[in-house]
């Protein structure tokens, strides 16, 4: 009883009386289990879920029973358009309400965007995995518990396994809405790196998830360490730069086509400098079956050294400048090719300066001229197989 009169206050406000029932995936659901010591954030404000209090694998209990739609709708949060949107996402066909908020994300966090605008595409319906990493760092934090969807931290390497389980769970007690999208949010880290396998898995078995990897291009959520995501020049604490280092010596792994080697469904690659690009791909995802992937490039201004007012700018200028791209693969169901089909989403004609989009942020700081030429040269490299193969 005492804690739904938390939850109460936590969604009404103090004094104003509960539903019969607590809303499904109300914040106090998702959360409740998952609460941490605060740890010092990783370079910012959030705090490691996993450090040292157990709390990573703690699963909520996630509600099987009752129409969370209409439960959110009556706590005056959810238009019937946002649970049944067919259009394209835009910012004139977006809904107003918010599935992901109060979290204590760093000013400016491009990850945070792509969980907000993601679940206004997907609903209130979508059940969501999140591993350790900033945006479970900042999303369940008791009592402020930022999730209106059902919503669970994952082991670190899991987040796959666990949507897998997700999805197996709500379809085998018949009650998985139509419009349920089981979807993960994992970092870089948890995604190229110590999550790869149960994505491979996953992928392999086609079970019915999304998985969205928001890209910062380091473990943010840490400290700001390498992962194999981080791009070459980049100074992070285990890739320091200075007079005699400058920063990571490897280059971006292609996590995109590693997934599309699978013959994966669905798979593309967004930058929450082109939203609605990168809602029109969660949209699409979520119509189709199998597994879905999708990699959104999520600037983190506490991690890149840019102002936090520079986030979007950064995820626009980085495709801008030839060093990521917005594509699609359509694997051999989706495609009816054999091998499936590459395509771009947004065909540049000409790149503008990959230098200054290297020098507004701290962490190239130290790359000489050299290096940002040897950044060029990988860059048209890219872009010729891409011409070639994809377009
Ligand atoms: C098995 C395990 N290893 C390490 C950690 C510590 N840890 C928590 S969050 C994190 C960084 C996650 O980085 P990323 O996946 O890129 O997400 P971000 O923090 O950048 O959002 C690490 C290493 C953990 N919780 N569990
Ligand atoms: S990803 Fe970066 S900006 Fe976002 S919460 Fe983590 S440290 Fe802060
Ligand atoms: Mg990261």
């Amino acid at each position: 009883m005492a804690q739904v009169e938390r939850w109460s206050e936590v969604l009404f406000g103090a004094g104003v009386e509960a539903p019969e029932e607590p809303p499904a995936g109300a914040p106090g659901v998702s959360g409740r289990l998952a609460a941490s010591g605060a740890s010092a954030a990783g370079g910012g404000g959030a705090a490691d879920p996993g450090a040292g209090s157990g709390a990573v694998g703690s699963a909520s209990a996630v509600r099987l029973e009752g129409d969370p739609d209409d439960s959110v709708r009556r706590a005056g949060r959810v238009s019937p358009r946002q649970a049944s949107g067919t259009s394209r996402p835009s910012a004139r066909t977006l809904p107003d309400d918010e599935l992901f908020f109060g979290h204590k994300a760093c000013a400016g966090c491009g990850g945070s965007l792509a969980v907000r605008a993601a679940l206004k595409v997907l609903g209130p319906h979508a059940v969501c995995a999140l591993p350790a990493g900033c945006m479970s760092a900042v999303g369940f934090n008791f009592p402020q518990l930022c999730f209106a969807n059902n919503a669970m931290i994952t082991p670190f390497a899991a987040t796959a396994a666990v949507l897998t389980g997700i999805e197996a769970g709500l379809r085998a007690q018949g009650k998985k809405p139509e419009d349920c999208t089981v979807v993960g949010f994992a970092g870089d880290g948890g995604t190229a790196d110590i999550g790869l396998q149960a994505l491979s898995g996953a992928i392999d078995r086609n079970d019915d998830i999304l998985y969205i990897c928001y890209d910062n291009e380091a473990y943010m959520n840490t400290g700001i360490q390498k992962s194999s995501l981080t791009p070459f020049g980049a100074k992070t604490t285990t890739t320091p730069a200075g007079r005699n280092a400058h920063g990571c010596l490897t280059q971006k792994k292609s996590l995109f086509e590693v997934v599309a080697a699978h013959g994966i469904p669905y798979a593309a690659t967004a930058s929450i400098g082109y939203l609605p690009d990168f809602m029109a791909k969660v949209q699409k995802a979520a119509s189709l079956r199998g597994t879905k992937y999708i990699h959104v490039i999520a600037p983190c201004p506490t991690g890149w050294g840019c102002g936090v007012d520079e986030t979007v700018e950064l995820a626009k200028e980085v495709v801008d400048c030839g060093l990521w791209y917005l594509a699609e693969y359509e694997g051999p169901a989706v495609s009816g090719r054999p091998g499936g089909a590459f395509s771009l989403t947004r065909h540049p004609h000409g790149f503008s300066s990959v230098e200054d989009y290297l020098r507004r942020q701290g962490r190239f700081r130290a790359l000489t001229d050299d290096e940002v030429a040897v950044v060029v040269a990988g860059r048209d490299q890219k872009w010729e197989a891409i011409r070639r193969d994809w377009a």
